[in-house]
């Protein structure tokens, strides 16, 4: 059984995650998409309901399920016997910081991380721009599934 886990924060989930979560579910037989507990970073979505726009938005896909975890991402891999980790790529920038973070948490655990280079169409994408566009009245459709437009419309314009 060949697992693999897509660790983030999912405030909220973009095209541009849901693409890479898709195309490791073509890859894998079991991909564990994991939602981190992060008590430090203020978010606009509780941890409990980015999982459940989680489960939501990737129910088509069979094998993926949607945990959430606090502490070390290789210790929930270690507990859940999960041997990788896949990150998308989107810009140099991305795979500095995320070269530093695969090497040490190979170092930590031998836990492997597979880079998956984002789909050109989504590479501008990310959860704080999308807020910041929505925040301001910009339209986010086509950028994240339907569903979170609809929560991001109805919860930053009030
Ligand atoms: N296209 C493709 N991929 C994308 C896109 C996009 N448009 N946007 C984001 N991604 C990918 C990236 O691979 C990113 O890593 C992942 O999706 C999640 O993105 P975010 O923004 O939701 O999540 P982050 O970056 O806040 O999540 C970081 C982790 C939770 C993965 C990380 O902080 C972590 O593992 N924390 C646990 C503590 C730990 O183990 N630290 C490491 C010590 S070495």
């Amino acid at each position: 059984m060949r697992r693999v886990v897509c660790p983030g924060s999912f405030d909220p989930i973009t095209n541009g995650h849901l693409d890479i979560i898709g195309r490791a579910a073509r890859l894998y037989d079991e991909v564990t998409v994991a939602v981190l507990i992060n008590v430090e970073k203020s978010s606009l979505f509780t941890v409990d309901e980015r999982i459940e726009i989680l489960q939501t938005v990737t129910k088509d896909f069979a094998n993926v399920t949607v945990r959430k975890f606090h502490g070390l991402l290789v210790d929930f891999c270690k507990q859940n016997d999960i041997p990788a980790i896949v990150k998308g790529i989107r810009v140099v920038s991305d795979f500095d910081y995320e070269l530093q973070m695969a090497q040490l948490n190979y170092r930590l655990s031998g836990v492997e991380t597979l880079f998956m280079p984002t789909n050109p169409e989504y590479s501008f994408l990310s959860s704080s721009r999308v807020k910041e566009i929505a925040r301001y009245g910009g339209d986010v459709s086509g950028l994240v599934p339907d569903l979170v437009h609809k929560l991001l419309v109805e919860r930053l314009r009030g």
